[in-house]
């Protein structure tokens, strides 16, 4: 491909978008120019290819598509099946599982599929039964009032928030502690580890009919054998929400143990974490839970995105590639070796380290809110997001966390070298920071916010990000 069609493609979709609206035009130009300059350090995001995004900026916007491949509640859909049945084809290749749904479209929507086809298959409701299939019409007041009962009164298990859970693994306020009665496992105080004893325990005490793993903002490998084991010993069904470390499971860096798609029932995951995909989601699983996954749309989800399917199906082609475990395994170089640099200049990180492609520092050691430190390194152009750390005195919102990842930065190039500079750009930062009046104000000299701005930027500039791409 030369050079030139990147820099064609994007800047004639902006030429055709600003003949309309052109502050959108300048809008998309701006954050194109903003993520050039700044060091991204959410763990959470990454840099989709061009392909992928211009996959996405087309037809297939304007089909609906509901039910599946082959079976389709809307005519005119055999294109959306090409690339649905190609998403799907390149997922179970990638992650060796029997089953791909791709039509989630985000995490949530993956880990709602999942709940809902665990239920569905679990649950010996006669109304639920029904509505399986697909009686709904013939439920009765009293059917529905047993279906809301069986739906509500289910139990699950899993990794709390503030241990580096997600909000959907029944954490109350959500919707998945609404529907669940919800019980969590936390991590050892002293080590920060998940304590896989203490977990069998809460299982055998709890008796949950789903047992979930997986996080957010856990810097650790979780041994998915030994949950699958757990989950087996009470008769529950084992989920997994893969969605942060995804990529590193289609590298090739987390296998044996360390692969949940051997060990789980049903996987979920995002697609654009460190998969490096469209915003999106997906659902893995084996043939037992398939037809009530492939149910997904329209049960759960809303009509499905046939562009960001096809987005889905270019990126996990690319991630089929071997440069990909190339890229996993640097990911994770990459946290330890930022780790390693912050530690050495006496930063406080949850679990001493990392696994995989986060850390997660403890800012109370500088005398900090999560809030202020978030604040703090966004003025000099360090981009994180502030989290609970476990017991986070300061809760969810102000917090005493930042967490950091590393796949946006080693996507654009960045290295071992790279991680130390921005490990001393941090700690910086967050030793010349003070507290305010209140947990999200905050002190910080201007010049010196600047400064860092410029050397965080100096520090990208061997590293361009979308380098074929000049919009003029
Ligand atoms: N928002 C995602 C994250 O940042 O981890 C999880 O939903």
């Amino acid at each position: 491909m030369s050079l030139n069609a990147e820099s064609t493609a994007f800047r004639s979709a902006l030429e055709v978008i600003r003949a309309v609206e052109p502050r959108v035009a300048d809008a998309i130009g701006a954050e194109l120019a903003d993520q050039r300059e700044s060091l991204k350090l959410i763990a959470s995001e990454n840099y989709a290819s061009p392909a992928t995004l211009l996959a996405m900026g087309n037809w297939f916007s304007d089909k609906y598509a509901e039910g599946t491949v082959g079976r389709r509640f809307y005519a005119g859909c055999q294109n959306v099946d090409t690339v649905e049945a190609l998403a799907a084809e390149h997922a179970k290749e990638l992650f060796g599982a029997a089953h791909a749904y791709v039509q989630p479209h985000s995490g949530i929507d993956a880990n709602l599929v999942a709940f809902w086809a665990i239920l569905a298959d679990r649950v010996e409701s006669p109304a639920l039964k029904k509505a399986q299939v697909r009686q709904v019409n013939d439920l009765t007041e009293a059917d529905w009032f047993a279906l809301r009962r069986e739906l509500g009164n289910q139990r699950m298990l899993g990794m709390s928030l503030d241990a580096g859970g997600h909000l959907t693994h029944g954490f109350r306020p959500n919707i998945s502690g609404k529907m669940f009665d919800q019980r969590s496992y936390g991590t050892d105080p002293a080590t920060g580890l998940i304590d896989y004893d203490r977990v069998a325990e809460a299982a055998r005490e709890f008796k949950p009919l789903i047992l979930v793993a997986g996080y957010s903002a856990y810097p650790r490998k979780v041994n998915f054998r030994i949950m699958r084991e757990i989950a087996d010993s009470v008769g529950a069904t084992f989920m997994v929400d893969m969605a942060h470390f995804a990529g590193l499971v289609a590298g090739k860096v987390f296998t044996g143990d360390f692969d949940p798609v051997p060990h789980a029932h049903i996987v979920t995951t995002t697609t654009h974490k460190s998969l490096r995909g469209p915003r999106g989601g997906m659902v893995l699983c084996g043939p037992e839970l398939a037809d009530q996954v492939d149910r997904g749309c329209p049960m759960v989800l809303g009509g499905p995105l046939p562009h960001v399917m096809a987005a889905k199906a270019v990126a996990l082609a690319e991630a089929r590639r071997p440069d990909f475990a190339d890229y996993a395994q640097r990911i994770v170089d990459n946290a330890q070796a930022l780790a390693e640099g912050l530690v050495r200049r006496g930063t406080k990180l949850v679990t001493g380290g990392t696994d995989n492609h986060l850390v997660l520092l403890d800012v109370s050691g500088y005398g900090l809110t999560g809030r202020q430190a978030e604040q703090a390194l966004l003025d000099s152009g360090i981009v994180t997001n502030r989290n609970a750390v476990p017991q986070d005195p300061n809760g969810a919102w102000y917090t005493s966390g930042i967490r950091i990842g590393t796949p946006a930065l080693t996507t654009r190039g960045l290295g071992v070298a790279e991680m130390d500079a921005t490990a001393e750009l941090i700690h910086t930062v967050l030793s010349q920071t003070t507290p305010g009046e209140s947990k999200a104000k905050y002190v910080l000299d201007p010049a010196l916010a600047d400064k860092i701005s410029k050397q965080a930027t100096e520090l990208l500039t061997g590293f361009p990000l979308y380098p074929a791409v000049d919009l003029g």
